[in-house]
């Protein structure tokens, strides 16, 4: 029985209100499938006020956030990013409850939370324009602008972490925000909503408009009003929001998942190789965009790493969130029947099931679990070699030189982050280079952690980078000033 710490808040955010809707969500946790709270359902009405409230907070009778100095808010920022953390507890167990992540991964989350607070907060007052050398007599600089309403669409995954990406983002850089929330997991969102506004947040600076991804996110992402979109989400739905905000010109951040490979040369550190190769793909029960869920093994040393792997995942175990097990559930009943269906197709099409994981004793009978599987034999150019699975399940594929170690990490549509494993310098670059993604980890593995580094994907993994300073520059725009002083 999975009792929270806090009353999560069934009602929506707008204008500096917590304002009820007509109709309720049940929220399950994925660990049991008991019913845990209820959140708001809003519809397009609410996102109308939620849109208005933002735009009067940003530059109107609301207040006029974006005049803040920059100084002012970054000190907003690091203070709520200290209300984080004083409430990292409630926020830990919310988190882990309605996502049915391992406890240990969700206290994780919320440092994370945390820190991009801290570190967007330090970084308000030192993102600048430039100037530009022109003409004679003339003087040409930079701008950098807020964009005005961001509106930003959020998945389940990891809500704490990535409401941190764009909220604080978005607010550092002057930005009001309109965020809609996903319905299967965002506790822990309307948690550090709650105390956003007790760190005196001015009102309507961030609203949330909880709700279903047709209804309120739908409404949001079409609204002639926003300013500026993110998305973090499937491809398919990506593409519908960005169609939707095409139609008013207005820019858009999509992050859209992966098939990030980890590539092992035989010459690779193996102890660290198989720590982390295991870890990219069972965190967060492999609903992670980032997850290295593909493995190209050099031939020559694939029988003694497969056997170290099939060691490993025949001992991971499964069990409910608050059990801190190796994996928790997934999300929910159809991400579940999904993965198995597609589990179950990929070994009628010959691929082999080489290990797999268990549920721990007492794991509850309702989670949605799907034990860890090490897929082998896969048949060239298979949907589970090209497909985001979105779950534990790893596939492994062999190589026999570099070239064709590339060409197989780049036989796939997505491009977000690849790992590479070898003590040959020259390979290493000629790796990074050559490979098709946004991130390339050397010997190393952990987009995840990063809140410094620049994320984001080429291809069907969306475009536009978050986190680092480019997440900075990505919430404002730049505006060019040429001045003829003779
Ligand atoms: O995603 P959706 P789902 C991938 C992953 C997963 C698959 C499906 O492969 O198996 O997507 O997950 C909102 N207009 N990722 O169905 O639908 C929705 O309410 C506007 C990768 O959950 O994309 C939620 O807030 N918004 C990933 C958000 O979009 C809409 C994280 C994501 O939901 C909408 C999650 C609409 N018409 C899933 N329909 C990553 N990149 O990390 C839905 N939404």
């Amino acid at each position: 029985m999975t009792v929270l710490p806090v009353t999560p808040r069934s009602d929506a955010l707008i204008g500096g209100e917590w304002v009820p809707t007509q109709a309720l969500l049940d929220v399950e946790t994925p660990s049991s499938g008991q019913t845990i709270a209820q959140i708001a359902r809003c519809q397009a009405e609410e996102v109308m006020v939620a849109v208005d409230a933002a735009r009067r907070a940003f530059a109107g009778s609301l207040g006029e956030w974006s005049r803040w100095s920059a100084k002012r808010r970054g000190e907003w920022l690091l203070q709520f990013a200290d209300a984080i953390d004083a409430d990292h507890a409630n926020l830990a167990a919310l988190e882990c409850a309605d996502t049915g992540k391992p406890m240990a991964q969700a206290e994780g989350d919320i440092r994370a939370c945390a820190r991009y607070f801290r570190f967007y907060g330090g970084g308000a007052d030192k993102l600048h324009g430039e100037t530009l050398p022109f003409d004679e007599g003339f003087a040409v600089l930079t701008l950098r602008e807020p964009y005005g309403v961001c509106a930003q669409i959020i998945p389940w995954n990891y809500p704490a972490q990535i409401f941190g990406r764009c909220v604080a983002a978005a607010l550092a850089t002057g930005n009001s925000v309109v965020l809609k929330p996903a319905e299967d997991a965002c506790l822990s969102v309307l948690r550090l909503a709650e105390l956003a506004c007790e760190a005196g947040l001015p009102p309507g600076v961030l609203n949330v408009v909880p709700g279903l991804g047709r209804e309120a996110g739908a409404a949001l992402a079409s609204h002639p009003a926003i300013d500026h979109l993110s998305f973090t989400g499937s491809p398919e739905t990506g593409t519908q929001v960005a169609q939707a905000a095409a139609a008013h010109h207005v820019p858009v951040t999509l992050e859209l998942g992966g098939k990030s490979p980890q590539i092992v040369f035989a010459d690779a550190d193996m102890p660290q190789v198989l720590d982390t190769v295991v870890r990219a793909i069972i965190q967060n029960a492999g609903q992670t965009c980032s997850a290295g869920s593909r493995l190209l093994l050099e031939a020559s040393c694939a029988e003694a790493v497969l056997g170290e792997l099939i060691e490993r995942f025949s001992a991971l175990r499964c069990a409910a969130g608050e059990a801190n097990a190796d994996c928790g559930p997934l999300i929910n009943a159809r991400q579940k029947a999904g993965l198995e269906a597609r589990l179950e197709a990929a070994q009628a099409d010959g691929v082999r099931v080489a290990a797999k994981g268990e549920l721990a004793a007492g794991a509850p009978e309702g989670g949605h679990f799907v034990v860890p599987h090490l897929l082998t034999d896969i048949p060239a150019g298979h949907t589970v070699l090209r497909e985001e699975l979105f779950g534990p399940v790893l596939a492994v594929q062999l190589f026999r030189d570099e070239a064709e170690a590339l060409r197989l990490a780049n036989a796939t549509d997505f491009g977000l982050c690849a790992g590479v494993w070898t003590r040959d310098g020259g390979r290493q670059l000629r790796l990074a280079k050559g490979i098709r993604s946004g991130q390339v980890f050397i010997n190393n593995y952990g987009a995840g952690g990063g809140i410094e580094l620049p994320f984001g994907g080429v291809g069907r993994s969306g475009h536009g980078r978050e986190k680092g300073f480019e997440g900075l520059r990505s919430y404002t725009r730049l505006k060019t000033v040429a001045i003829r002083h003779g």
